[in-house]
């Protein structure tokens, strides 16, 4: 027997809205994750890809990751893992993770399935791992299950690690492998990619989607509030496979209310109210998009005095204004400045964007950057 946990989407330096309070919220559930590998003293870890959020992380998120390696060490707990899209190097470099390959950190199928074997008590396991294959290296993925599969075929109790979006989990443009494609004959296909998370436990192999240890957008904030973040905590024994979900206690909560300024105040005191039980040690995070007339000082003002939960800049959607088409109209900024007539600022930003946005993206996301880190700044 032996006993093992599955991490996935780890996305460490990822620093939601530009905030520093959530670059931390992330080094703090994967140290969570990491305790609970301690505390259930697994025999060792599976993550299925993006440890870091950027195949180039910063200096800190490096750190963060060695002090974490440094504990399973010492705890004797070593760790395999593969390539997500996003610790993929983007020209000829090393990966991050192969740094700590000293450490007992050891990266799999950089190109092709790569296979390791853990030695538990009465059995060999079998642990294959294949990194994010995208782009020119989809079509090789196929082959690669195909091939992963016959290997499986020898051992009991075997792992496949895949970073990959699967027919039925993500939208239809996005997906990468069919159902059908998926090897059979492994006793657990732990993924990852998909950042809700899911576990198939009626099916052989057993698949799971372990799902991001934070919420990396907004978009995660449903999935989060019905089943949490969690990590997956399996024993797998000759070809049987017992997996349970440990929910992670220091994700921050986070709601999304769409309201007006009519109800605004009401709808955030309901839905403080209905996710109680998630408030723990972290103040939520609430993302407030307030339709139609406002007045928008007083909103500020009146966010500013909840000591329970943190704001971001609410968004003030104003009603769409139909824009007449009168002479001297021809060109699209002319149509912008119009459009925003009521508000000089937001015009101004709006015709900036568009000229940006004309001439070239980059330029136009190295300006976006500057002004929301301003923002953020002000905030
Ligand atoms: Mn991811």
């Amino acid at each position: 027997m032996a006993r093992f946990l599955h991490v996935s989407d780890t996305h460490l330096g990822s620093r939601q809205y530009m905030s520093d309070m959530r670059e931390q919220d992330f080094f703090d559930s994967f140290k969570e994750s990491v305790d609970i590998a301690i505390r259930e003293k697994v025999d060792f870890i599976v993550h299925s890809g993006d440890l870091f959020d950027n195949w180039s992380p910063s200096n800190r998120s490096l750190m963060v990751f060695r002090d974490q390696a440094m504990r399973l060490r010492d705890a004797g707990i070593p760790t395999y893992l593969i390539m997500g899209d996003h610790d993929r190097p983007k020209r000829t470099d090393f990966p991050a993770a192969q740094i700590f390959d000293f450490m007992g950190i050891t990266l799999l199928g950089m190109e092709e399935a790569e296979f390791a074997n853990f030695t538990a008590e009465d059995e060999e396991i079998l642990i294959a791992g294949i990194s994010n294959m995208k782009g020119l290296r989809r079509d090789r993925l196929p082959g690669e299950y195909a091939r992963a599969d016959e290997k499986a075929s020898e051992y009991e109790s075997s792992i496949l690690l895949s970073h990959q979006a699967v027919k039925g989990f993500l939208h239809d443009d996005a997906i990468e492998v069919q159902k059908e494609d998926l090897p059979r004959n492994f006793t657990y296909l732990a993924f990852g990619h998909v950042h809700d998370s899911s576990l198939q436990i009626n099916r052989r192999p057993v698949f799971a989607y372990a799902g991001s240890t934070e919420l990396k957008s907004d978009r995660e904030i449903n999935a989060y509030l019905k089943n949490g973040k969690a990590v997956n905590l399996a024993d797998i024994s000759h070809g049987a496979l017992k997996v349970e979900r440990i929910r992670l206690k220091s994700v921050r909560p986070q709601f999304l209310i769409e309201t007006d300024y009519e109800n605004y105040l009401n709808d955030i005191e309901d839905t403080a109210r209905k996710y109680s039980s998630l408030m723990g040690d972290k103040k939520p995070l609430v993302s407030l998009k307030i339709f139609g007339d406002a007045d928008r000082e007083s909103v500020k003002n009146k966010l500013s005095t909840f000591d329970n939960l943190e704001f971001r800049p609410p968004f003030f959607i104003p009603k769409v204004t139909a824009v007449e088409m009168k002479t001297g109209i021809n060109k699209a900024s002319d149509f912008i400045r119009e459009f925003f007539s009521d508000d000089p600022e937001i015009s101004r930003v709006a015709s900036d964007y568009f000229r940006e946005f004309r001439n070239s993206r980059e330029d136009a996301r190295t300006m976006l950057e500057k002004e929301l880190e301003s923002y953020s700044g002000k905030d």
